[in-house]
């Protein structure tokens, strides 16, 4: 997909811009730092795969990338996180009220492209994403500090947060290459399970992973008072006293006992069923590509479910 990735690239670089130096600033400066790219590749995996090579399927992926470039500025301010794609933070580096309003920049300029591709109907699936990834955001605000949270509360939260982007990303390739209803719904599971699947790893990664490796600190949910599915798992399976150390950093944002809790996520084999989970989330994904016919773009879309759940960054 590289040359494909690069055109995407030219795209982002020409719509980064403003008169506004400041804009200039601290757009360049987080899209600068790379990050994966894995929301514009479903878009263009899929418009691909499903038959369609107009340009349009790189201004899309470009406003994909910028949405989920504004989540991460406004989410670092929400979560004080201090460390992005192995940077400072925007808010750590400009402060909380620049990187707020970037976003809202970032945010509207992904507004101003989907216009241009002229279609009611990409317009609509981008709308409704947006408005669910912010529902998804306020619950998990409502989660923080509750040690009780259902399982099932927390799987809402990760499909609003993270997967509805991932889907809205594949189904706009299918939406792209006007494709009959049960593809784009495939191609939507697809990315909604592939989605969830990301986002339990991501959870996983904050216990088990590097910060070095991750770019972003470890950690940082437990310091937050986030009930995650490591978390969850480890109360569920631990000793009454593994599940009071949990509680407690749950209910007061405790990372001073990271490492024992580590320990215990460890222990209690919450690790390993999260990544479980995963692997059954990216298996539902593989799943839904039956419906494609064989390709470079399919085979690639396969691979995406495998490394989505073995990676470590
Ligand atoms: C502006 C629509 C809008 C909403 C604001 C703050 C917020 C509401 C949403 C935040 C949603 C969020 C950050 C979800 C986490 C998604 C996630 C897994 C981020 C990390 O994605 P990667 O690993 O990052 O793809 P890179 O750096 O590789 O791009």
């Amino acid at each position: 997909m590289a040359p494909d990735m690069r055109e995407v690239d030219a795209v982002i670089q020409r719509r980064l811009t403003s008169d506004v130096a400041m804009i200039n600033q601290i757009a360049h400066y987080i899209i600068g730092a790379g990050g994966k790219r894995i929301r514009p590749m479903l878009v263009l995996l899929f418009s691909s795969a499903l038959g369609f090579s107009g340009r349009e399927r790189y201004e899309l992926a470009a406003t994909v990338e910028f949405i989920h470039t504004a989540t991460l500025l406004h989410d670092d301010v929400v979560d004080e996180s201090a460390l992005r794609r192995g940077r400072q933070t925007a808010n750590a580096r400009f402060g909380n009220a620049a990187s707020v309003l970037v976003g809202d920049f970032v945010y509207s300029r992904a507004f101003q492209m989907m216009v241009s591709v002229n279609s009611m109907r990409v317009l609509e699936v981008l709308a409704d994403a947006t408005n669910v990834i912010a529902e998804g955001e306020v619950l998990q605000l409502m989660n923080m500090h509750d040690p009780d949270l259902p399982v099932d509360d927390y799987l809402r939260v990760i499909r609003f947060k993270t997967a509805k982007l991932f889907e809205a990303s594949a189904r706009l390739g299918a939406v792209l290459a006007d494709s009959a209803p049960e593809l784009e719904e495939s191609s939507a599971a697809y990315g909604r399970s592939l989605g969830t699947a990301f986002q339990l790893v991501d959870d996983l990664l904050d216990y088990e992973g590097a910060t070095a490796q991750l770019g972003k600190n470890v950690g940082d949910d437990l310091r937050e008072g986030k009930p995650t599915l490591p978390l969850l798992l480890a109360m569920e399976r631990g000793t009454a006293a593994q599940r009071d150390v949990i509680r407690h950093a749950i209910q007061h944002g405790e990372v001073a006992r990271l490492s024992e809790i580590v320990q215990i996520v460890r222990d209690t084999g919450a690790l390993e069923a999260t990544r479980a989970a995963a692997r059954a989330e990216a298996d539902k994904a593989s799943r839904c590509l039956d419906l494609l016919r064989p390709s470079a773009h399919r085979v690639a879309l396969l691979e995406l479910c495998v490394r989505s759940v073995e990676r470590s960054s």
